[in-house]
């Protein structure tokens, strides 16, 4: 048993690439959450769209505490070790019937993160299922990375709508989280999902992704916060937690943050999306 996951939580992550369900919060908590982010962005119309989708842990002081949750870094810690580092974060919202959605992926392709071994915890705020466009796992295929086109299609809502081809999908499981769940998935996992058909928004906030602090970037020097334990290896400009919703000095570093990001996700592509 480790500290969140059971035995066998454990070994389907490593066998599978993915776990879930994994519940952290009560539904009123998680409805408390999700009502407090509704109402930073009634208040700051405009402070979540495009790329400030990104890292509005950086600005937001409920995602922020989203972020850090005990329970969310225990989990965390038993599958990645103690010294944990994050990356950064990403809002997946998907409106009511919204077209939007997300191509076969791995999400280290693209991320200049080596060795492979980071994971990104995706925690929902409202029901994400196959009604409302949930992701979808094919398991055992963290193995290696595949060869990824980079499409840029419309309704496609990741950075270059990169997408792996001629996959075979008959395995894939789709994955079913209540308000208040996460699923956890290795940054070598391929995975998608489809258009959300529900009448409610499809609400993921994705800690995106959490590192052991020996990770390397290898695009470009680059920031990342700190979770838990040490850091002995200096990899990372540390930056620090916001003290209050949008404050001047935390979005300008929010902003900052995700120019810098951007030329990672984007870096070698042959053109660049506002996200
Ligand atoms: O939220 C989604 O639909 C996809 C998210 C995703 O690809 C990820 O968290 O790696």
């Amino acid at each position: 048993m480790g500290k969140v996951l059971t035995d066998a939580q454990m070994e389907a992550f490593h066998r599978d690439g993915f776990v879930a369900p994994i519940t952290i919060f009560s539904e009123e908590e998680a409805l408390r959450l999700r009502r407090e982010l509704e109402a930073a962005e009634a208040k700051w119309p405009g402070a979540f769209e495009g790329a400030a989708r990104n890292n509005a842990h950086l600005n937001i002081m409920c995602l922020d505490e989203i972020t850090h949750h005990p329970r969310i870094v225990d989990a965390a810690e038993d599958l990645i070790g103690p010294d944990i580092l994050n990356c950064g974060t990403v809002l997946f919202i998907k409106e009511a019937h919204d077209p939007g959605f997300v191509s076969w992926h791995q999400d280290a392709r693209y991320m200049g993160l080596e060795p492979h071994v980071g994971i990104t915890l995706w925690v929902a705020l409202s029901h994400a299922n196959e009604h409302s466009g949930s992701m979808r796992m094919i398991p055992g295929t963290h193995d290696r990375i595949r060869a990824h086109k980079d499409t840029f299609g419309e309704e496609n809502i990741l950075t270059r709508g990169q997408e792996i081809e001629d996959l075979d999908e008959s395995t894939a499981v789709t994955l079913d989280l209540k308000p208040g769940q996460m699923s956890i998935h290795s940054d070598r996992v391929i995975h998608s999902s489809l258009p959300n058909q529900s009448d409610d928004r499809r609400i993921g906030f994705v800690l995106q992704c959490f590192i052991p602090p020996y990770v390397k970037q290898t695009v470009r020097p680059m920031v990342a916060q700190h979770v838990r334990g040490q850091d002995p290896y200096g990899n990372f400009e540390m930056i620090g937690r916001p003290k209050r919703d949008m404050d001047p000095d935390d979005v300008f570093m929010r902003d900052r943050v995700n120019q810098v990001w951007s030329e990672v996700l984007y870096h070698g592509a042959e053109k660049r999306r506002n996200f």
